[in-house]
């Protein structure tokens, strides 16, 4: 047994980089030592296997890992077996999508009956057109499906979304979306011994709170009291806010509260509109 928690990441990629900004996030200070593969963590009992992202289901799946951050993408194609996706992390965010070439007529998935579709994503593809009672003949690629209906390999592809600039590049537009996937925390069979199940739950927790606080905003304002309903109603996810009268006014009240979601410049003009001022959204940095 490992007498320390190992938690796979990705090894650069689009995932690299953010995976390790969120264990930084968590508290845990990473120790970039000389081996690629293994980085340690200095404050905790963690280790970190920097991998292919293919290769981490099956390392967390097989015990060489406890935890993993992963495009549910991925984790999809492959099998979930007897992983679990503990939580979403926030960051990696795309989308599967079938495109076709632009000016091609499209009505539907059931316009996808009997054409080949390349993707590099053919199981997913598979339970996808099969779902939607289609059958049509896949070209399984190893990368770069955008060029396969230049090719004539295909008529469409099924590949991942981010900005849509390849597919615009490519002369393909998204015509439907067969999954919308983001990083994951994965887990495999329960830590047993005891004291890293404690670490895995501290990892769990702190990852839940440096998820929550990136999307959350701290909002807060001054306003009339008998604008408080309108002005929750106009508050962006925010539970039952925090109201405190104001000194010397019996009538003005400061309003605080955390928002779960973006607050745009439209709902600060629609709070002042209700009334608010001193309107303050600040970021928050810990949540739990
Ligand atoms: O070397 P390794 O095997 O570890 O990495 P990889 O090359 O297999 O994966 P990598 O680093 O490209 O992607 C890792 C994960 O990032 C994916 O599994 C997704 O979960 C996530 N992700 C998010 C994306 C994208 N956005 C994305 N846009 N993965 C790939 N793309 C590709 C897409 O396939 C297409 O070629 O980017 C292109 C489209 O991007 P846009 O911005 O032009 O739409
Ligand atoms: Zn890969």
């Amino acid at each position: 047994m490992n007498e320390r928690l190992r938690i796979a990441v990705q090894r650069g990629g689009r995932l690299g980089t953010k995976s390790l900004e969120l264990v930084e996030s968590a508290g845990f200070r990473i120790l970039r030592g000389a081996n690629e593969l293994l980085y340690r963590i200095e404050n905790a009992p963690i280790d970190l296997l920097c991998v292919r992202d293919d290769d981490i289901p099956t390392f967390v799946e097989d015990g060489v890992a406890d935890f993993g951050i992963v495009g549910r993408n991925v984790l999809e194609e492959r099998g979930v077996g007897s992983l679990t996706e503990v939580m979403p992390l926030g960051f990696g965010r795309c989308t599967l999508k079938i495109a076709v070439p632009a000016g091609r007529a499209y009505s539907g998935v059931e316009s996808l009956q009997g054409s080949r579709i390349a993707t590099t994503y053919p199981r997913t593809l598979s339970r996808f057109l099969e779902h939607n009672g289609v059958e049509a003949e896949i070209v399984s690629m190893r990368g770069a499906v955008e060029v396969a209906p230049r090719l004539k390999l295909a008529q469409a592809i099924c590949d991942l979304v981010s900005t849509g600039a390849t597919l615009e590049a490519n002369g393909l537009v998204a015509v439907d979306t067969v999954m919308k996937s983001e990083a994951v925390l994965i887990h495999g069979a329960p830590v047993l011994d005891s004291e890293l199940a404690h670490v895995g739950e501290s990892v769990v927790q702190r990852f839940r709170g440096v998820a929550a606080s990136q999307g959350s905003k701290y909002v807060m304002m001054n306003a009339p009291r008998s604008a408080l309903p309108e002005i929750s109603r106009i508050l962006p996810g925010a539970g039952a806010p925090t109201v405190t009268p104001l000194a010397g006014n019996d009538d003005a009240v400061a309003v605080h509260a955390v928002c779960q979601e973006s607050v745009f410049w439209e709902t600060l003009e629609k709070l002042r509109a209700a009334g608010a001022s001193a309107i303050l959204v600040l970021p928050i940095e810990k949540m739990m």
